[in-house]
């Protein structure tokens, strides 16, 4: 079949809402200009969300940079003795949590190092005096990486561990540690920290468990388009089996400060391609996130007709990115969020982390419905 065709073929897929397969995602990747994926990708998004784009009011917290592991694409990590490290107290968590209820912040977002000395309770401890500071912020923290993390430090399956953690109050996993699933990738660019399977089984077990995720992909390093496409198609298939994940977030790698900073970071045309072959291939996902924080205001924006429906947050506080280059301010006000989106023709709407429509007046809020229910 020529290329013309091929494309004629993947048209209809889309208009009648069918999957593509890995091969079809190939055809993407190699085959098809950034403007047709725009449009393709768009159309879908349109008959999701109409022009609606989402946000959120968030902070978020960085409990530690001190970090057993040494990943290749990570600029936050530090060595325990190193200048720059260091570690959270009690009084340090509350106050930012104050900070986020001044700023009437609907989510904390808590992810960081694995730090060697710490025992499994002071992970737990740290999400129940969030919680216990203010109940009404929603707790999303610690990636599956940390989660198979607390598994290895005490030796129990990871549903005892989330269930320890859903009691101290949290609410929900962030999708970061995904990286690339391919094993071969993963060797290359974090050797030693948890594969793709355990990746998988936590967010499988968090969803058995009634806790809805995130899932991210890691791309611009040194994988290959096959890895990309492999790593949404395995996405898809782990939310068939179970729906928990809410949004998809295609994180472009930032090389300066970490072991790769050979390497040049992903062009806007690459930034702008994943996020729409990621639309397209995650035909069951409710929601992909420009994070505007990695990819710039600017890029986030013109996503936003690619296939992106959400910005993220506010995001105050933000260090694994900034640590690693990106130039984007450490926070948006909700007026420079609204612009952004309004610019790009959409119009904006706060939601919550489990995609509820945020009332606010000022700093108080309440929420709706879900805006879809998948
Ligand atoms: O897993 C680390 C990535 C992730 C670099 O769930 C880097 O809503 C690029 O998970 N260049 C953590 N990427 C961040 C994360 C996240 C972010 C936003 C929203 C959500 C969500 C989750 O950051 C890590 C890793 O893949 N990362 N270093 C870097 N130099």
């Amino acid at each position: 079949m020529n290329t013309a065709s091929k494309l004629d073929e993947i048209q209809g897929k889309v208009d009648s809402s069918q999957r593509l397969s890995f091969e079809e995602g190939m055809f993407l990747e190699e085959h098809v200009d950034l403007l047709t994926l725009g449009q393709m990708a768009h159309q879908v998004r349109t008959r999701l969300h109409g022009n609606v784009a989402y946000y959120n009011t968030n902070i978020h917290l960085n409990p530690t940079n001190v970090c057993v592991y040494r990943c290749k694409f990570c600029a936050f990590r530090s060595d325990l003795n190193a200048e720059k490290s260091y570690v959270f107290d009690e009084p340090m968590t509350r106050e930012r949590v104050l900070e986020a209820q001044s700023q009437g912040a609907t989510e904390i977002h808590v992810v960081g190092g694995l730090h060697h000395l710490k025992k499994f309770d002071w992970y737990v401890d740290l999400i129940r005096v969030i919680h216990e500071t203010c109940p009404e912020i929603h707790v999303k923290a610690w990636t599956g990486v940390e989660i198979s993390w607390f598994a290895h430090l005490t030796k129990k399956p990871y549903r005892w561990i989330l269930e320890q953690l859903i009691d101290a109050g949290l609410g929900s996993l962030p999708g970061g540690g995904a990286e690339i699933f391919d094993a071969e990738v993963r060797g290359k660019i974090c050797e030693h920290k948890a594969d793709a399977q355990s990746w998988i089984d936590i967010h499988r077990t968090a969803h058995e468990l009634g806790l809805r995720s995130n899932a991210t992909m890691l791309y611009g390093h040194v994988e290959e388009a096959r890895h990309r496409i492999d790593h949404l198609c395995q996405l898809r298939e782990l939310q068939d089996e179970t729906g928990g994940f809410q949004t998809f977030i295609p994180l472009a790698f930032h090389p300066e400060n970490t072991g790769m900073s050979d390497l040049i970071k992903p062009s806007a045309n690459m930034d702008l391609r994943t996020v729409a072959i990621s639309r397209l291939m995650l035909d069951n996902f409710d929601h992909i996130k420009a994070y505007w924080i990695m990819l710039g205001e600017q890029t986030a924006q013109i996503a936003l007709g690619f296939g992106a429906d959400d910005l993220d947050g506010t995001v105050v506080h933000e260090l694994i990115y900034h640590d690693a280059g990106a130039e984007t301010p450490e926070g948006l006000t909700v007026d420079q969020i609204h612009q952004l989106i309004r610019e790009a023709g959409c119009e904006p709407v706060e939601r919550d982390t489990l995609y509820r429509r945020v009332q606010r007046d000022g700093l108080k809020w309440s929420v709706g419905e879900p805006v879809l229910t998948s």
